[in-house]
Formats: C-alpha cells, structure tokens, sequence
C-alpha cells in the first residue's frame, strides 16, 4: 500500500503549500526531474497559489533580480577570529580558506566556535549599511566549506546556538531586519563540508582533494544537507536566491545538481538558484557551459567578462581587498572610484554585481568597507536609474565609459570627460530626442549635433557632475 497523505498549510506570503508524504514527494521529484530543471517560458515548478497549479516562467522568478543589480555579499563564520593568522603565522590566500589553507584539523578548529561571541553584531545596522549602499538584496554565508552554521540547525550541534556563547540566532535576525528595510534575502550555502564526517572531513589535510570520494556522501546529502536547506526557506523564507558553492568536489554531479534544484524549487517556488548547484560552472569565469546544466545565473568570481552578454544571467562576485572572510592585515582595497566604475561596467554588460564585505569576529563590517559602501551609496542616489533595471548596452564598447539601456532611454556613464566638452556617440540605431545629464534635476537639455546617419556630438559643460562617473541620459525613440 503506497500510504500517502496530503495537506494543505499556508506560506507566509499566503501562498498555499500542499504538503505530502515521503512517498509521494518522490514521485513528484521524480517527475520534476524527468521534466529537466531548465524549462524557461514553461515553467520551473508545479506548486504556487490557491486554486491549484500554476507555474513561474524563469522571467517571472528573475525578475526582482534583473531589476536590482546590485546585492551585497556576506562572507561571516568561524574563520573571522584567527582572520588570517594560525599559530602566529600568517597564512597566504583568503581567510575563509584557513581551516584548509594551514592544515588545522577538525578537532583544532571546531573549538573555535567557543570563541565565537560577536556581542557587536546588529542586524539593521548591517542591512542599514546594504540599503544605504543602494544594494538590493544581501547574500550571507548560512554555511561555508567549514562547515559552521549561522542559524540555529535542528540536524547540527555545530551552529550558533549550539555551540557559541552568543546563543543569538544572526539568520533569524537578518531575516527580521531585511523584511524591516525591504531588502532580499539570500543564503550562500555550501555543497562541500569539511567538518561533516560524511562528506570532506576525512579528507584532512586536503579537505578539497577533487580525486577522493566518501562513501557516505549521499547520507550527507539526504540527512543533512537538505534538511539544512528546508530549515532555512522554512525559518528565514521567503528568499531570494540560494547560491550554491563547493560543487567541485568529485562526490558531487550533474544528476545530483539537477536534483537538488528541482528540491529547492519544490520548497519555494519563486526562489532563484545559482549555476553552482550543478557542474556547468566554467571555472572562475563562472558562466555555464550550455543550458542543459542546472542553474537560473551565471557567477563569475573575482571578475567582470570582458565583453556584453545580452540575455544571458549572471552576477560577478567580488571581494573589496584579496579576501571574502575577514583578515585583519589584509589593506589592499579597491577604491571606491574603482567599484562605483566596476559596478557600470558590469551593468553595461548586463550582469549584476554582488559585492563582499567580511565582517569582523566582534560582528562589525570593517571601516574601509563601509567608506567605500558609503561612498557608492551617493554615487547612487544620483545615478541609480542607470543601474536599476537596465540592459546591456547596445553600442558595444564605447571609448569615454559605459554604456546601459532602458526601453526609450539610453545612460552614457563618462568616465572620461572630455576636456574640449565634445562627446562623440557613435553606432545609434534610434533618432536621439533629447539629452541631458541625470545629475541635473531639471534637465536642461544639452546641445546636440548629428555628424552622419548613426553618430552624435554631445556639447558637455566644462565641468563633470561627477568626477567618477556622470551619467549622460539620451532619449531615443523606441
Ligand atoms: O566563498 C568564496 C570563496 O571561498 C569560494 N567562492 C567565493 C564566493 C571559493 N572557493 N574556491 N575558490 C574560491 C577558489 C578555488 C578554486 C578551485 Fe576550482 C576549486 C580550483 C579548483 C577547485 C573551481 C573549480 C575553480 C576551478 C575549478
């Protein structure tokens, strides 16, 4: 007998969720994954609002994202208290790599947890830092490649409540201050564990060795990781994306990705998901292979692809200094000339820009961080609307900055104002209307001359709004 019950339980955004036993919530994975996890324009997901199915196209799922192009990333855990030093040595890479990096066993690093105690730590300042930054969702690290979690896990002892003196549950509290200030939320979840003995552990001391295998990694996979997962779209949903990371590992494949997508999915059914869910990834490039792997973005690490990618999704994630986790001799920060421009130029080529800050042990966001975040944050009160929302450009690359795109808008970011006041536009496919600088709130419209069928000189006042970047608005005819 195929003893199955169903019942019905209401979401928190009133959505309503039918629950189902064991058995049939197989049956229905099963015919999930014979479906394929990538069904743009046909729907990613069975289950949605009263009155039975209804799908979500991946437009639909992608749309706040596409929207928002700019997040904060938050690399926080174990890893900020020796913040890049191990028995007084200083160890070379990024600090949330130290567990492996300096070769610390299980039984030496767990005991950090004891230590960790971040009295400092406040929810609405940091998610006050993100919104005033002008980011629109925060990206925390619920658990990385270490293994300790940041929220309160029924399946682990190996958590914040658990096993820290500060007993406070930080995932419950970012949930609450993101609602507060109307930013998404989003968990980083790693795939590989150097701490579950199931998974990495017995790799000690080469956690990441991509040739070993454990044999109990599925048990991993069913018994943790996953109940992992449900806990925190359950506890802190709905979220934004889950972004997946570690999948390099040699227990982990393609089917495996599919899977655990079609699960995630399952459990919300409006949630985004990262490319490194599956095995698509092209190294730290980031983008997929094709479209038969799974994942709804691209991810490229630590750098911005060199050329427009328009249609396809992605977010290039990126670290202020050298590290994600904190390190506390590590100075080497972009400027904030450098990010406000990395963050056109990745807009330019309609990706998002997902951008790290490694808060401390005590739980601050380092000083230089917040300067820069700060200083970004203005740059964005003038000039958001040449971020939010925009496409790719549809001039290529231009020699004075960036170019981004609205339907009937086109938003020349001038890195380089030119000293003669001319700004030469060229390869417009549309009749240019009106031009002026989006610094100006009254729009006085610019002197503009057309030389030949697609090209425009510009008539800039000598001084730039903005010594960054200024944004010049065209409008053109659609
Ligand atoms: O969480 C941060 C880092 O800790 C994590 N990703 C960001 C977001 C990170 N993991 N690994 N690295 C950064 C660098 C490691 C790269 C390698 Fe590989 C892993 C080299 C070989 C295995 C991935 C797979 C890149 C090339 C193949």
């Amino acid at each position: 007998m195929n003893e199955t019950m169903t019942t019905w339980s209401r979401n928190r955004d009133g959505t309503l969720r039918r629950q189902v036993s064991r058995a049939l919530t197989i049956t229905v994975l099963c015919v999930l994954a014979v479906a394929g996890c990538r069904q743009e324009g046909a729907g990613s997901s069975i289950l949605g609002g009263p009155g039975g199915k209804r799908t979500l196209s991946k437009d639909e799922r992608m749309e706040w994202w596409r929207e928002a192009r700019f997040g904060m990333f938050i690399h926080w855990g174990l890893y900020a208290i020796p913040a890049g030093e191990w028995n007084g040595k200083r160890i070379p890479g990024i600090g949330e790599w130290i567990m492996e990096r300096a070769d610390i066993p299980v039984s030496e690093y767990e005991p950090l947890a004891k230590q960790f105690n971040p009295v400092k730590f406040d929810a609405d300042e940091w998610v006050r830092i993100a919104k005033n930054a002008g980011m629109k969702y925060i990206v925390i690290t619920s658990k990385h490649h270490d293994g300790f979690c940041l929220w309160d896990s029924k399946v682990s002892e190996y958590d914040i409540m658990d096993a820290t003196p500060f007993k406070r549950d930080v995932l419950g509290e970012l949930s609450r201050a993101c609602k507060r200030h109307g930013v998404k939320l989003c968990f980083y979840h790693s795939i590989m564990d150097w701490h579950h003995p199931d998974a990495q552990a017995p790799f000690y001391p080469n956690y990441n060795d991509r040739d070993r295998t454990n044999p109990n990694f599925a048990s991993y996979v069913e018994n943790y990781m996953k109940p992992q997962l449900k806990e925190l779209i359950d506890n802190y949903g709905p979220l934004g994306v889950l972004w997946f990371d570690g999948e390099w590992i040699g227990d982990w494949t393609e089917p495996q990705g599919k899977d655990l997508y079609n699960y995630v999915l399952g459990l919300q059914p409006n949630i985004i998901i990262n490319n490194r869910v599956g095995k698509g990834r092209k190294g730290m490039e980031g983008l997929s292979k094709s479209e038969e792997y799974a994942g709804d973005f691209g991810t490229p690490e630590q750098q911005i692809p060199a050329k427009g990618l328009p249609g396809v999704d992605w977010e290039s994630c990126m670290t202020m200094n050298d590290t994600w986790g904190y390190k506390s001799y590590d100075h080497n920060w972009k400027s904030a000339e450098d990010l406000i421009r990395k963050l056109a130029d990745i807009a330019s080529k309609g990706g998002n820009f997902l951008l790290n800050v490694g808060p401390t042990a005590e739980g601050l966001i380092p000083g230089p961080s917040v300067e820069r975040l700060a200083a970004m944050g203005e740059w964005m009160k003038v000039n958001g609307e040449s971020i939010y929302g925009t496409t790719a450009s549809p001039l290529g690359q231009v020699p004075w900055g960036r170019c981004t795109a609205k339907p009937g808008k086109l938003y020349l970011h001038v890195f380089d104002w030119p000293a003669d006041g001319r700004l030469e536009v060229s390869g417009l496919e549309h009749e240019v209307k009106k031009a002026y600088l989006l610094a100006d709130k009254t729009r006085t419209r610019l002197l503009l001359t057309l030389e030949g069928r697609n090209k425009i000189v510009l008539t800039l006042p000598a001084e730039a709004p903005d010594r960054t970047n200024s944004v010049v608005v065209l409008e053109i005819e659609d």
